[in-house]
């Protein structure tokens, strides 16, 4: 792994010929399971990632905030007044983060900020949650902020939601902000209440195989907030403020209350998914770290045959890892492309790796990229 610190710094000091006051990291994740489920008020159980996205700051000397990163050295500025629609690319992530942080009735401090970030880009593991985490928590140390860790989340996903404009959940800043090393964390995104379960996989010899599709995203903001809204329209019609209010024993009776087919299956997913997160949960917690498998391949299934969220490179990823030995696979992440999850014995690592390049040989597709994950630490300033 490159040395992103150092390129943070070393993108700083280019852009405004000064060192940074300090560095401040925020992590991509895995979700390891309960897809979709975030904006439901449901569950989610993901991990952080190792690769990270590091904010250099420091205090800004004009009164304006400046950003920049390594994939565009060039500062852009901003006001502290910024508005939604002012600030748009990559910078709307950074300048969602500022007016959210006022919108929320705190001050944060005008800074230039320099971005570096081996989080891979547009693959479902949350790069824009990692960018708008890691400038968050360098806004709040910089300016001495009191904002609780559980407020967070929702600062930032406020800056995506109402500045960026995207309309997802709270499952990647939370990842993002309250994770923490060796655990992945078991979030109620209605009450937001966390637990952290262990997640000891090389104590029980297996490991994580993340392995991105590579596939490129096709019509992506315009399917999720699809999904969304089929969400709400069948939690309105069953008369529940969210899906998350059907359990799994009340779901055949829901789904005679449905018309509609699509209806149906979008409503069978998240309420299956929901308790596919319980399940592993339970299971973690009780160390059966291998028979979550089946619960991931299912929650996979989910996701191909009733939210219809996968793509061909995703199912072929899928069914290679497990035709190779994998105990359980699966989409992570928001869908249409991005990365699958394996979860195998750490022995056969490159065997699963390899099987699922040859199975995207015999199709033509663009060759995957695959690496072990381990569960890193949330988002935190460096020493
Ligand atoms: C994307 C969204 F940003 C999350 O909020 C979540 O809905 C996820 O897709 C699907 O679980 O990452």
């Amino acid at each position: 792994m490159s040395d992103i610190p150092a390129a943070a710094t070393a993108a700083f000091t280019a852009a405004y010929g000064a060192a940074p006051a300090g560095l401040w990291a925020a992590p991509g994740r895995v979700n390891l399971i309960g897809e979709h489920t975030d904006y439901n008020d449901g569950f989610v159980l993901p991990f952080a990632l190792p690769q990270r996205t590091v904010a250099a700051a420091g205090p800004s000397p004009d009164g304006t905030y400046s950003i920049c990163s390594t994939l565009a050295p060039e500062p852009v500025t901003f006001g502290a007044d910024t508005a939604p629609g002012e600030v748009t690319g990559w910078g709307a992530y950074v300048a969602g983060v500022v007016w959210a942080l006022r919108d929320a009735g705190f001050e944060p401090p005008v800074a230039r900020i320099a971005i570096a970030s081996d989080v891979p880009l547009g693959s479902g593991l949350s790069s824009s949650a990692a960018l708008e985490s890691a400038v968050l928590t360098a806004l709040i140390d910089l300016g001495g902020l009191d904002v609780p860790l559980e407020r967070r989340p929702a600062i930032a996903q406020r800056a995506e939601n109402l500045y960026v404009g995207a309309p997802t959940g709270i499952l990647d800043q939370s990842a993002s902000i309250r994770c923490e090393a060796g655990q992945a964390l078991f979030l109620d995104c209605r009450s937001y209440a966390i637990e952290q379960i262990p997640f000891d996989l090389a104590a029980a010899g297996l490991a994580i195989l993340v392995i991105n599709s590579n596939a490129p995203h096709q019509h992506v903001d315009g399917e999720y907030g699809a999904r969304r809204k089929s969400c709400e329209e069948s939690a309105a019609i069953l008369g529940v403020p969210a899906l998350r209010d059907v359990t799994a024993g009340e779901l055949p009776a829901a789904l005679d209350r449905l018309g509609d087919e699509v209806l149906r299956k979008r409503t069978r997913h998240i309420v299956t998914e929901n308790q596919r997160v319980l399940d592993t949960v339970a299971l973690l917690r009780a160390g059966q770290v291998r028979e979550i498998g089946p619960l991931l391949t299912a929650s996979h299934v989910s996701m191909r045959d009733d939210f219809e969220i996968t793509v061909a490179q995703v199912d072929v990823a899928v069914e290679a890892a497990l035709a190779a030995g994998a105990h359980g696979a699966r989409m992570t992440g928001g869908g249409f492309g991005g990365c699958v999850l394996a979860l195998i014995d750490a022995a056969r690592a490159a065997e699963t790796a390899d099987a699922v390049a040859e199975a995207y040989g015999e199709r033509g597709f663009t060759a995957p990229t695959s690496w072990l994950a381990t569960a890193g630490p949330g988002a935190t300033k460096l020493p």
